[in-house]
């Protein structure tokens, strides 16, 4: 007998690409841009999202799908800060948010009335790499709490990133973390990464963030 190997994982993935181009093409077609927040887990990206819909909505309209593997508290805490419905997937054990999930999650978003949709993925440095969402960013948090080498680690994430965020620089002083030799490796692995400085606690280097927020809610990518 001779064997035949379906390779499940390779398909499951073109899958999800279709349904990730077709969710690009609906953000597109209503002019809304989408950032996909990926890190390990911890690295702030509630927080820094928290602090986001506090500072700047009304300003922007600002719709929210937030994966997790198992309980609904990050869409709870979101939750508090809008008035708008916050979309939270469940995952069930998987490492990653898929396209599907986010497009069922658009069903209940209206994106004639959305400025820019964020994207909380599930906590954690390797699969979110691999799934396109349909997103036009990715943005990878790391914070200053996890050692310099994290680029290094998890190459694949820092490269299919458009944005690298080093959170929680408030507590650099009680660290042996070394900032510049953190971003080299970053800049190592993807030399086009923007890398922004930010403590989503003290609110030191938001503002930066908040600009780039409002430069892709005009944009209309
Ligand atoms: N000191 C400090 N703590 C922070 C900062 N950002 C987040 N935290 C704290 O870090 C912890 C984790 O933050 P979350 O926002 O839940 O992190 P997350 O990336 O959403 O975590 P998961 O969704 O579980 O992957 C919380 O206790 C936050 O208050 C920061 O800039 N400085
Ligand atoms: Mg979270």
């Amino acid at each position: 007998m001779t064997v035949r190997v379906i390779d499940v994982r390779e398909r499951v993935m073109q899958q999800n690409d279709v349904i990730a181009a077709d969710v690009r093409r609906l953000l597109d077609d209503a002019s809304v841009p989408a950032l996909n927040l990926v890190s390990s887990p911890g690295a702030g990206k509630t927080l820094l999202l928290e602090r986001t819909l506090a500072a700047l909505e009304p300003e922007l309209r600002m719709a929210i799908v937030v994966g997790d593997v198992q309980t609904q508290n990050d869409a709870d805490r979101l939750a508090r800060h809008t008035t708008r419905l916050v979309q939270a997937v469940v995952t069930g054990g998987a490492c990653h948010l898929d396209a599907r999930q986010v497009q069922t999650a658009l069903q209940a978003i209206d994106l004639d009335d959305t400025d820019l949709l964020f994207i909380e993925n599930v906590g954690n440095l390797v699969c979110p790499a691999s799934w396109d969402l349909g997103e036009t960013a990715k943005v990878v948090l790391f914070s200053v709490t996890e050692g310099e080498d994290k680029p290094l680690k998890y190459p694949k994430m820092f490269r299919h990133a458009r944005y690298a965020i080093l959170n929680k620089i408030d507590l650099l002083p009680y660290l042996d973390f070394n900032v510049n030799r953190a971003i080299g490796y970053a800049r190592d692995v993807n030399p086009n990464l923007d890398i922004l400085l930010t403590s989503a606690r003290t609110g030191e280097g938001m503002d930066e963030w908040y600009d780039l927020v409002r430069a892709y809610a005009a944009s209309h990518v």
